[in-house]
């Protein structure tokens, strides 16, 4: 007998033990787990198939900034077995085949509605469950509401520029990008954006536009992916070494197979450093190992001096170099992995504008004017982000006991208040996944569903045995974790520089760093914690 089956007061025909959302990598082994486990479960996800955002990403160049080995599920051993990886860091159409393969052998879209969205989640005080309203005009029930939304993808954001819907050329955004191939051959392409998409796409639309404009705000960082085909005797060695590396990535501080030296970048002489750090940069992907990059100016700025002498190594025109140099603290925005970004800058049809002195004014029927020219486009390319981690669930409306709305709750997301960044108080029987102050946004991503879908079935299989019907952060939990969330972030440099972390990249959206920066190996430790001792900081009833 299923939750559903227990308990079920309304007259609804259709109500599940849990209703989430999304067909990505949270919403598909939350299905997995929620099966296995013996819930009822629907999954409502906007897209026509699984994938998450890998779905919607599809743009020329994209690969995952975590290597392959560490951005797939380890729940399985024999998911991972069958299933052969072939380059260091994958592409997208590799990672989209990879999810579908795992909805296949799992079964996974029979509980999925697809192309249907989720337009509001109302908790029934009075009935203990959750009315999930659809946007085809019907309602579900569920007495768990997961909205595994994931902290970008459906809040891409384009920049409302005077004159945007007047361009008579295409518009793309990265985040929504067609799944047939834009052709941009002979073409005037302007892109907007120098983040970790525009970093990758910028090098594919330059190999293949007549021209290429790239209008720059801020200059980022961007190291070498250094990707390359993954060698079969490594894939051996990984596939045989299953248990040690599912132990090793779910006990780091990042998620993934990286460690550090316990040594400050300061501790060594100036030669050592810059061995490290060419061999950084020779390898590729990571970075140097000292334990203070990211929290000491000094040895932040060895680092930032590092990569600046590069680009000025790579990029022949001193005034294009000196516009791309980053000049806040390496790594406090997300680092962007690419292959060929700064040497991109060399080519003779690509143009490098710097927005931050020639603001853009309008979006022209014939292109982009800025405060000194108008450049004439046939097509233009936004890679400018997300309204990030709020944006998403507040594209819902979602509201807790009392009728209160998730956004007024957040004060729309200047007071995020959370605990464990799986549950919030005052809105019971909801959980999130990789969410709102959790590690998820800073870490590998895919280890953070992992463990806090484990987590959320391990507390439902509680609430099951014990006969408990509801479950909700108390507010001094909440309360407690939001303040060591802010310790963590406050104890780094993270917090100095304006990003989507801190929510600075949306016009008028309130600052602060809902992410925990403590380590995800820390974060897995206080969540067992809290189960451990019966729920700790939640009340049950
Ligand atoms: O978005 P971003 P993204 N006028 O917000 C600029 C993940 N990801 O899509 O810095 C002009 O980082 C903005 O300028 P500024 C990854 O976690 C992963 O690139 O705000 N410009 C910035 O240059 C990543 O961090 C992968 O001054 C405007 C850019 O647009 C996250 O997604 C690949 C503007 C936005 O950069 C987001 O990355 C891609 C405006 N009004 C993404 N508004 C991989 O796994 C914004 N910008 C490899």
């Amino acid at each position: 007998m299923n939750f559903a089956q227990q308990g079920s007061k309304t007259s609804q025909a259709a109500d599940f033990d849990v209703v989430a959302i999304g067909g990505g990598f949270s919403g598909l082994y939350m299905i997995h787990s929620l099966r296995e486990a013996g819930y009822s479960v629907r999954v409502y996800e906007a897209g026509g198939d699984v994938g998450g955002v890998w779905y919607w990403h599809r743009y020329p160049g994209l690969r995952c900034d975590v290597e392959s080995f560490a951005y797939c599920y380890y729940f399985s051993e024999e998911l991972y077995n069958e299933w052969t990886w072939t380059s260091r860091y994958p592409s997208q159409p590799e990672i989209l085949r990879y999810i579908n393969f795992v909805a296949d052998k799992f079964d996974l879209r029979r509980d999925i509605q697809f192309n249907t969205r989720i337009n509001a989640a109302h908790y029934d005080e009075v009935n203990e469950r959750w009315q999930i309203y659809l946007n085809d005009g019907t309602s579900v029930t569920a007495k768990f509401f997961i909205p595994t939304v994931g902290g970008l993808t459906s809040a891409p954001n384009v920049p409302n520029f005077k004159g945007l819907h007047s361009f008579e050329g295409e518009w793309y955004h990265t985040g929504n990008w067609p799944k047939e191939k834009v052709n941009f051959k002979g073409k005037r392409v302007g892109v907007i954006g120098t983040g970790s998409s525009g970093m990758q796409v910028i090098p594919e639309i330059a190999k293949e536009a007549d021209h290429l404009t790239v209008f720059q705000r801020t200059p980022q960082y961007s190291i070498p992916a250094g990707n390359h085909e993954l060698d079969p005797e490594y894939v051996r060695q990984r596939k045989a070494n299953f248990k040690e590396l599912k132990q090793q990535i779910r006990n780091s501080r990042t998620g993934d197979f990286k460690r550090l030296i316990d040594k400050s970048a300061l501790a060594v002489t100036e030669e050592e450093r810059l061995q490290e750090f060419e061999s950084a940069w020779e390898k590729g992907g990571g970075l140097p190992r000292y334990n203070d990059l990211f929290t000491n100016e000094e040895a932040n700025q060895t680092y930032g001096d590092f990569v600046r002498s590069k680009i000025s190594e790579i990029v022949r025109d001193p005034e294009v170099a000196q516009k791309l140099m980053p000049n806040y603290h390496f790594g406090t925005k997300r680092i962007a992995l690419s292959t060929n970004y700064y040497e991109t800058y060399n080519r003779d049809n690509v143009t490098l504008i710097d927005i931050k002195k020639a603001p853009i004014e309008e979006i022209t029927p014939m292109g982009v004017r800025t405060t000194e020219k108008e450049y004439k486009l046939d097509a233009l390319v936004f890679a400018t982000g997300y309204d990030a981690i709020t944006g998403p669930l507040f594209k819902i409306d979602i509201r807790g006991r009392n009728g209160v709305a998730l956004k007024e709750k957040w004060n729309h997301g200047g007071e995020i208040s959370t605990y464990l960044g799986l549950a919030i108080d005052g809105f019971p029987n909801l959980f999130m996944v990789a969410g709102a102050e959790g590690p998820g946004a800073v870490v590998n991503n895919l280890v953070v569903i992992e463990s806090n879908v484990e987590w959320i079935i391990d507390c439902l299989n509680h609430l099951r045995e014990q006969g408990i019907n509801t479950i909700e952060a108390r507010p001094e939990a909440a309360a407690d974790w939001s303040k060591s969330v802010a310790e963590a972030a406050n104890a780094t440099l993270f917090v100095k520089t304006e990003s989507w972390w801190t929510g600075a990249n949306i016009p008028d959206k309130p600052r602060g760093f809902p992410i925990y920066l403590g380590g995800f190996d820390k974060y897995n430790q206080i969540c067992k914690e809290v189960a451990d001792k019966g729920y700790a900081g939640f009340s049950l009833s």
